[in-house]
């Protein structure tokens, strides 16, 4: 089947928002809800295997601050600080601003160019997404996404496949016809679980991961004065020496061979 749309996850994939953001978000509404909790980058190493910021917090609560008090109704508790985590998230994307990885935004610009579809397949909220694309890119780049699958718009958050079901569904295409693009071992799982092909480039966090059925595996995207390194993938020996950086071309040949 012909390739006829590529999905995105974001946080890692698009760009480094993790350590940059959402790391520095998540403390910034904990000091400010009066509570001493901070996270060291290393800890939230270890917090990543649980996606979703709300669910995150819990499975910090359940594991690593078991002695924390609990108000009575947590799930408000939680919803509150998230919320209050959402707007210093969105509010460092406005003032810092946190570039998209190498390659995004040329590989985008190609396959608008090409004609090819392009959705969003994400845990993290719609809000972040916005924000990122605005601030990195333009108010306009969020229109290049015919669907936007995020956050809690899906009851089970990756590594369920959920979302990725999601935005095949509203799109009405098969999982044949799509590559999906993604960072990490929960994302990897959920698009593998939907039955994409998928290609990953590895961030600081999930050098480590398992990324076993991926099609191929880099560092990232790379640039034609910046070439990308190939990590590995079921589909590696497509790429031949003149591939130097992941355009169109290649995503073709890896998802046709
Ligand atoms: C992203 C996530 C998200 C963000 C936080 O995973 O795990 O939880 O860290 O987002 P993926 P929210 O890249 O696999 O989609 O706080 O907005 O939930
Ligand atoms: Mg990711």
């Amino acid at each position: 089947m012909a390739l006829e749309a590529l999905i995105f996850d974001v946080d890692g994939t698009l760009s480094e928002t993790e350590r940059d953001g959402h790391l520095v978000a998540f403390n910034r509404a904990f000091k400010e809800a009066g509570l001493d909790w901070h996270w060291s980058e290393a800890l939230y190493g270890e917090l990543l295997a649980v996606t979703g910021g709300k669910e995150r917090i819990r499975f910090y609560l359940d594991k690593y601050n078991t002695g924390f008090e609990r108000p009575d109704n947590l799930d408000e508790f939680i919803a509150g600080l998230h919320a209050s985590k959402t707007s210093h998230y969105v509010d460092l994307l406005a003032t810092g601003g946190i570039p998209l990885r190498k390659g995004v935004i040329r590989l985008l610009d190609e396959a608008r160019a090409e004609g090819l579809r392009l959705a969003i397949a994400t845990t993290t909220t719609v809000d972040n997404v916005t924000a990122l694309l605005e601030h990195a890119v333009s108010s306009e780049a969020i229109d290049w996404f015919e669907v936007i699958g995020a956050g809690d718009v899906v009851p089970a958050k990756k590594p369920a496949p959920d979302i990725y079901n999601y935005v095949l569904e509203k799109m009405n295409l098969k999982p044949e016809q799509c590559m999906a693009f993604e960072d990490s071992a929960n994302g990897i799982k959920s698009a593998g679980g939907a039955g994409l092909p998928i290609i990953i480039t590895v961030d600081s966090y999930t050098t480590h991961h398992d990324f076993t059925g991926a099609r191929l595996i880099l560092d990232n995207m790379g640039e034609p004065d910046q070439p990308f390194k190939v990590i590995g993938g079921s589909h590696a020996s497509v790429v031949t020496g003149d591939d130097k950086y992941l355009n169109i071309d290649l995503v073709r040949r890896i998802h046709s061979a």
